[in-house]
């Protein structure tokens, strides 16, 4: 008798329980980036940076409009290559996601965008700097890092003011990002009283560079800077030391990884590279440095893996579209999408964000980076 009772009791309570998961909220987040292809690295880092904000908000239970929310990531790979982004978008959309964070490459950002803007889903890039993601007049489009025009314009001046580069040659990819902060770089070289001796191109998926190389060691230069990735950005230093080019060698957020030094084996000089993350917080504010080493520590416990760059943007990118759903009380686009476009001052671990009337992050920081000994090592951070 005893023993049915307990069993009527246990049943009791599941059916509690079932009933309490039944008033749940589910909340889908899609997040998309190349976790194939060759900077499969990167977008594993930004996809780890979406899973480790979802795991904590259905660890802290979050409710919106009075409902207990049950986020679920929807982790889509685009491969870096934009019809696997618009397609991987039209699956986002087509699982009525309510929410993208995403993607990381501007080439599959940009063309993306239209699918969410058309079906009205709030999308935020934590690391697509091409501009004009968020300048095509669409209400659905965020960005939680500086663009190129800052990123390549403070790299110019930097090349001609700090590192006195006189005869500057500049090679880009051809995509999106690495012909956009090329065409910023030179710009900003220019004014700067600086002069871009010799432009040349690859693309992002090319392995040899000795004909640009050859051609570019002619011009004697003492600078080179790279529009693209850290995958083509590696084998280049490896050919550049091979073909005896020790010009100092730059680029933008795409080649600033954890993973150059072995992408270049070895290879690198100290000292010899200089790149800028499109974001980054004063290390005299040490409560924001404090949470950004204990996110980097939360992060490796958790995936085995040192973040490569944009996993925090990925993070707080995250928690700033549930925040926008807490305070609006739904997780409708439709209703949360007005209360996202206001975030002012939400404090994240990649620093204070507030959006402006594009979408794009307010007073984006940069931070500046070189390597010594392999190690990335920061220069400063310049607003
Ligand atoms: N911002 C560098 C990598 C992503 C992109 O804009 O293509």
């Amino acid at each position: 008798m005893k023993i049915q009772m307990n069993l009527v009791a246990a049943a009791a309570v599941a059916l509690l329980a079932g009933a309490v998961h039944a008033e749940d909220l589910v909340v889908k987040i899609g997040h998309v980036g190349p976790t194939s292809g060759g900077i499969a690295h990167l977008g594993k880092d930004n996809e780890n940076g979406a899973r480790m904000a979802i795991d904590e908000l259905n660890a802290k239970g979050v409710m919106i409009g009075g409902k207990k929310a049950k986020f679920e990531l929807l982790a889509e790979d685009d491969a870096a290559d934009p019809k696997q982004g618009t397609a991987a978008a039209q699956k986002l959309v087509d699982e009525k996601v309510n929410g993208v964070i995403g993607h990381l490459n501007s080439g599959t950002t940009i063309p993306a965008s239209k699918i969410y803007s058309d079906a009205g889903i709030p999308q935020i890039s934590p690391s697509a700097t091409n501009p004009k993601y968020t300048r095509q007049g669409f209400k659905t489009t965020f960005r939680v890092v500086a663009d190129d025009v800052h990123l390549g314009g403070t790299l110019g001046k930097y090349a001609v003011t700090t590192l006195k580069g006189k005869t500057i040659a500049v090679i880009d990819d051809r995509t999106a990002y690495g012909q956009g902060v090329a065409d910023e770089f030179e710009k900003g070289v220019k004014a700067a009283g600086g002069k871009v001796v010799k432009r040349e191109f690859t693309n992002d998926k090319a392995t040899d560079f000795t004909a640009i190389l050859t051609s570019i060691k002619g011009t004697k230069p003492d600078l080179v800077f790279y529009g693209g990735m850290d995958a083509v950005a590696g084998p280049m230093l490896r050919q550049m030391k091979q073909l005896g080019l020790s010009a100092k060698f730059m680029g933008g957020d795409g080649i600033c990884t954890g993973e150059l030094p072995k992408l270049a084996a070895g290879t690198m000089a100290d000292d010899q590279v200089v790149c800028a993350e499109a974001g980054g917080i004063d290390d005299k504010d040490k409560a924001a440095v404090k949470a950004m080493e204990d996110f980097r520590a939360k992060f490796k416990k958790k995936f085995g893996a040192d973040v490569q760059i944009y996993a925090p943007y990925v993070y707080d990118a995250t928690n700033v579209m549930v925040a926008a759903m807490e305070k609006a009380g739904s997780a409708d686009p439709a209703k949360y999408l007005p209360v996202l476009a206001k975030t002012t001052g939400y404090k994240g671990v990649t620093g204070v964000i507030s959006f402006d009337e594009k979408g794009d992050i307010k007073n984006g920081a940069l931070t500046l980076y070189t390597y010594k000994a392999g190690q990335k090592t920061a220069l400063g951070v310049v607003h």
